[in-house]
C-alpha cells in the first residue's frame, strides 16, 4: 500500500488519462465504489488496505481518509474523498452519459439522494452494531440484546426498502442507478441471505438483477475472490 501520487506521473509531459484510487478491503463497503468504477469504465488503480494489520489507522492512510475508514477514494486531480456513499454518488454524477444518476433537474434525482441517505445513514449503522456491537457496549449480555435490536432494525428498515422496490422494477426511476448498486451491496451484509431473499423477494430481485451485470461480476471477482 502507498499513499502518495507518484512524481513521475506527475511530471510526465504526455498526457496522464484520469486515474482514480481506491482504498478497499475485502468484504468492505469498497464493493460499490468499485462496481461503480467498472460501471463507467474509466482508469482507475486498488490500494487493498489491511484492516487486520491496523493500516486504516496509520497516520499515512489517514492522510486520505481521516477518520481510518475504508473506503476513500484519490480523485484524479489527487484530492481524497470519503464516505461510500459520496463516493458512489460522486462517480455517477462525474459520468451522467452512464446514466447512473437521475439528471440533475429532474425529480428522481432527489428520491436517488433520499434512498442513499436511508442506505447509508439508516441501514448501514444498525450492520455496524450487529458485526461490531463491542464497539458499543460492553459486556456479553448488552452486545447480545444489541445484535438483537439490530436485527430487529434492519427488518423493519429493510421492509422500507421492500416497499418502494415493490413499487417499481428499481428503486429509483425507471433505470437501474447507484442506488440499486448500494442496496445490493448491503443486503449481501444481511446475516442470513435466504431468509433475506424470503422476507424481502423484490429487493432480491433487484439484487440479482445487479449480479447479472457484467461491471458487478468483474467487481466482485476482485473483491470477494472465491
Ligand atoms: N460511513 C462509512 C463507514 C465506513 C466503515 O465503517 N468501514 C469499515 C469497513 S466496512 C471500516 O473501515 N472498519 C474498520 C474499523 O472501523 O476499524 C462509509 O460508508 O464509508
Amino acid at each position: 500500500m502507498h499513499f502518495t501520487i507518484d512524481e513521475a506521473e506527475m511530471t510526465d509531459a504526455k498526457p496522464v488519462k484520469p486515474t482514480y484510487t481506491l482504498y478497499w478491503t475485502p468484504g468492505s463497503a469498497s464493493l460499490a465504489p468499485l462496481v461503480i468504477l467498472e460501471e463507467v469504465g474509466v482508469p482507475y488503480a486498488l490500494e487493498k488496505v489491511d484492516t487486520r494489520a491496523g493500516e486504516h489507522r496509520s497516520a499515512a492512510y489517514r492522510s486520505v481518509h481521516p477518520y481510518g475508514k475504508v473506503p476513500a477514494m484519490m480523485l484524479p486531480d489527487g484530492r481524497p474523498l470519503f464516505e461510500s456513499a459520496a463516493i458512489c454518488l460522486h462517480l455517477g454524477e462525474a459520468y451522467p452519459q452512464c446514466g447512473l444518476v437521475p439528471e440533475s433537474r429532474n425529480h428522481d434525482r432527489a428520491r436517488l439522494y433520499q434512498w442513499m441517505f436511508f442506505a447509508a445513514d439508516t441501514l448501514y449503522p444498525s450492520y455496524q452494531r450487529w458485526y461490531h456491537a463491542d464497539q458499543y457496549i460492553e459486556g456479553e449480555a448488552g452486545q447480545t440484546a444489541l445484535k438483537a435490536r439490530a436485527l430487529e432494525l434492519l427488518q423493519e428498515q429493510w421492509a422500507v426498502v421492500e416497499a418502494q422496490a415493490a413499487r417499481r422494477e428499481w428503486l429509483v426511476g425507471n433505470r437501474f442507478s447507484v442506488a440499486d448498486i448500494y442496496v445490493s451491496m448491503l443486503r449481501l451484509w444481511y446475516p442470513d441471505l435466504e431468509d433475506f431473499d424470503r422476507r424481502f423477494p423484490e429487493t432480491a430481485a433487484i439484487a440479482a438483477e445487479a449480479a447479472q451485470r457484467p461491471a458487478w461480476q468483474r467487481a466482485v471477482e476482485i473483491h470477494e475472490p472465491g
